[in-house]
């Protein structure tokens, strides 16, 4: 077995199968037929009594190969691989760390027995790729850990710790955090008497019904999703069918999967996001800075969910206020947010002192001076930040990264009101900002290489999905949702209404339409504040404060509990409007909003690699994930317009009348 991944060795009787095979020991094909020959040498050699199958480097097998998917197979398949280990007659143990996820956690099913170390994980997360265990792990699962764990783990796709495996009944046994091995063979010698024990021969354990309430109490949350009702009926099927049968169902849902769109989208997204982490042109000389402490400029919404992520991190911030009484209420609600956190149990009391604790509030800038990275989240005007940013190129200590928060700003003009453009950059966080994964990290003209990557690899510690944008008004999502708006907009003048658009976007799987969000976000958010000046319906429903949800009435009218309901008074305005636009009112299509709002986005996307304000196509679509809740089954608007067709998109953009990003024309 020269240059295999798999190495095998007998220790007193127990033959150990060891995969080698970095990063996550992915069962690719060579890893398959490794495991396949080592249960055969273990059948054929009289001297093997047990065989223990274990991994190298950080982890168990952490799942199929994903980049083999759309690859020609190759022989042995998982499912046949899992099938040979479980008919082993010698009793075959797995020992488990890091986590053993999807076909990793099947392997373990296929295996007799199985002990983990305590900070192991499990689980089946090919849910979140579209899939399902496709090696037999809906049909074993309620078999060793139950239905109602099973359908859990299959259709949530989250791990279990090892202690609640034990408890459920995954595994056997706990072992050792530092004596797997050692342990695995002790377990094995005691294995030997037992014999082995095929999971396929187990009962299935537990209350069907819990299948139903599973799938009542996420149907919301699962919403436009193919595969958690595959991974529910898949379960439900080893409830009621004989294994080879339930098998066999499971093996026609998951090809069905497989090979549909859904699938590959959320795939797409998983390399996309990994992707995303690395920065064209940066090589692996750079060093990042190191970042001990950071510090903050507004504690307002954005400044405050901004310092909660590093607080959570560990990570100490200075936060900056102009007045006692605003430094006063960000703090506070910094502390209420952690102490919600607290109650629902997602965070211990202690946390929460030590994390306010690490929370240094203060009137003054000059207090920054011993920060490593200051992020600005002040108003949205340029003379506001410019003023901030020469300030702080006095107060800053040399080598510090001075970023702003703008959301649409440009960081160029920023930058050249330091004497230190290359520490310049922008981090532009999601609202709310503790809870939204996306950070667009904004690269200047000069931004120095150390300075963005010490950005980008700070958002992995955070728990953010960074992705690097360049200079351009709005970035690439903001940028993107213009010509959305723009369109929406327009067609509100011809005839549709708010309810239509918005049923258009949320129907296609997004959590809401243009004017919903408009509603959300506040529908006096950059209005010039004079009632009397009325130059859009936007302007009109402003001046007589139809704000959105804050004032219970935006484009929609809101009751007390936030339901909407569409509005006469909105209505009114948008026809006023209409007739003075002088435009035909006609009946909308659906299509036809699909084709102004969604195909304008893909065309700006575009036009955004055109002119290199995103590194790659797939790094637009893990923005408009993360940042604006595109359906993840559809992969992001570049995915979906490969998916949609160039040729297509191209002939709707011209019906009405779109300029053609060059790029895109070419492509039809
Ligand atoms: C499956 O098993 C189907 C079966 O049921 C049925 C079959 C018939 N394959 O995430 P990281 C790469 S479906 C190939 O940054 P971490 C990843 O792209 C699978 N490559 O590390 C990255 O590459 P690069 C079910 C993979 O420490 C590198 O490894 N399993 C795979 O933050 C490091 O990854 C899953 O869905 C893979 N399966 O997290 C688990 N996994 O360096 C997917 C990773 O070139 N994996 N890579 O960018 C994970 O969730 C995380 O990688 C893990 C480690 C938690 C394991």
């Amino acid at each position: 077995m020269t240059d295999s991944p798999i190495t095998t060795e007998i220790h007193d009787g127990i033959l150990v199968i060891t995969s080698n095979n970095p990063p996550v020991n992915a069962l690719g094909a060579a890893v398959r037929i490794g495991l396949d020959a080592g249960i055969k040498e273990a059948m054929s050699n009289d001297a093997v009594k047990a065989v223990v199958i274990r991994c190298d480097g950080r982890t168990f097998f952490a799942g199929a190969d994903i980049t083999e998917f759309t690859k020609p197979p190759v022989m042995p398949m998982l499912p046949e691989v899992v099938d040979t280990i479980e008919a082993c007659t010698k009793p075959v143990i797995a020992a488990i760390h890091g986590t053993a996820l999807g076909g990793g956690c099947e392997v373990t099913l296929g295996c007799h027995y199985r002990i983990a170390v305590p900070s192991a994980k499990i689980g089946t997360p090919e849910v979140k790729l579209g899939l399902l265990p496709g090696a037999g792990g809906t049909q074993r699962l309620p078999r060793t850990a139950g239905i109602e764990t099973a359908v859990e783990m299959c259709a949530g796709g989250a791990p279990i710790s090892a202690a609640k495996a034990l408890e459920v009944g995954l595994i056997d046994k706990l072992a050792g955090e530092d004596t797997l091995l050692a342990d695995a063979l002790a377990f094995a010698q005691e294995c030997i008497a037992k014999g082995p024990r095929p999971t396929r021969n187990l009962p299935v354990k537990g209350d069907p019904a819990s299948i139903e309430a599973y799938a009542k109490a996420n149907a919301r949350k699962n919403r436009g999703f193919d595969a958690p009702a595959a991974n529910i009926a898949c379960v439900e099927a080893a409830t009621r069918l004989p294994f080879d049968e339930g098998i066999a169902f499971e093996r026609t849902e998951f090809t069905k999967l497989m090979f549909g769109t859904q699938s590959a989208a959320q795939r797409h997204i998983f390399f996309a996001e990994r992707q995303a982490q690395k920065i064209d042109g940066i090589g692996p000389d750079v060093q990042p800075r190191e970042i001990k402490r950071v510090g903050v400029i507004g504690a307002g919404t954005m400044g405050g969910g901004i310092s909660m992520n590093f607080l959570s991190a560990g990570i100490p911030v200075t936060i900056v206020e102009m007045k006692q009484e605003a430094l006063d209420k960000g703090t506070g609600i910094i502390r209420k947010n952690y102490e919600a956190t607290a109650a629902k149990g997602r965070m211990k009391p202690e946390q929460v002192e030590a994390a306010m604790t690490a929370l240094k509030p203060t009137l003054a800038l000059e207090d920054l001076a011993d920060c490593d990275l200051i992020i600005e989240a002040v108003f949205e005007q340029m003379e506001i930040k410019k003023d901030i940013f020469g300030k702080l190129d006095k107060i800053a200590k040399p080598g510090a990264i001075l970023a702003s928060n703008t959301s649409y700003l440009d960081i160029d003009e920023i930058a050249a009101s330091t004497s230190r453009p290359q520490d310049v950059l922008g981090m532009h966080f999601f609202s709310p900002a503790n809870v939204m994964k996306l950070l667009e990290v904004v690269r200047g003209a000069k931004t120095a290489p150390d300075a963005l990557m010490t950005a980008m690899g700070l958002a992995k510690k955070i728990g953010k999905v960074a992705v690097v944008a360049g200079v351009c008004h709005g970035f690439i999502g903001n940028r993107m949702l213009m010509p959305r708006q723009v369109e929406a907009n327009k067609l509100l003048m011809e005839g549709a209404t708010p309810q239509q658009i918005d049923k258009v976007h949320v129907d296609f799987g997004m959590p809401m339409g243009p004017f919903q969000m408009a509603d959300l976000a506040g529908v006096d958010i950059g209005w010039h504040r004079d009632p009397t000046r009325i130059e859009n319906v936007r302007d009109a429903l402003a001046a007589v404060g139809r704000w959105g949800q804050k004032t219970g009435k935006g484009y929609y009218d809101y009751d007390e509990k936030r339901n909407p309901t569409p509005s006469a008074e909105t209505q009114k305005i948008i026809d006023e409007f209409a007739a003075k636009s002088n435009l035909p009112k006609r009946e909308i299509s659906d299509e036809e909003i699909v084709e102004r709002t969604l195909y304008p986005m893909v065309n700006e996307g575009y036009l955004i690699l055109e002119e290199g304000k995103a590194q790659r196509a797939s790094d637009i679509d893990v923005v408009w994930i993360y940042g604006y809740g595109w359906p993840i089954y559809r992969g992001g608007p570049m995915f979906w317009g490969d998916l949609e067709g160039a040729k297509k998109i191209v002939a709707g953009l011209e019906k009405h009348g779109f300029a053609v990003a060059k790029t895109l024309k070419a492509k039809a």
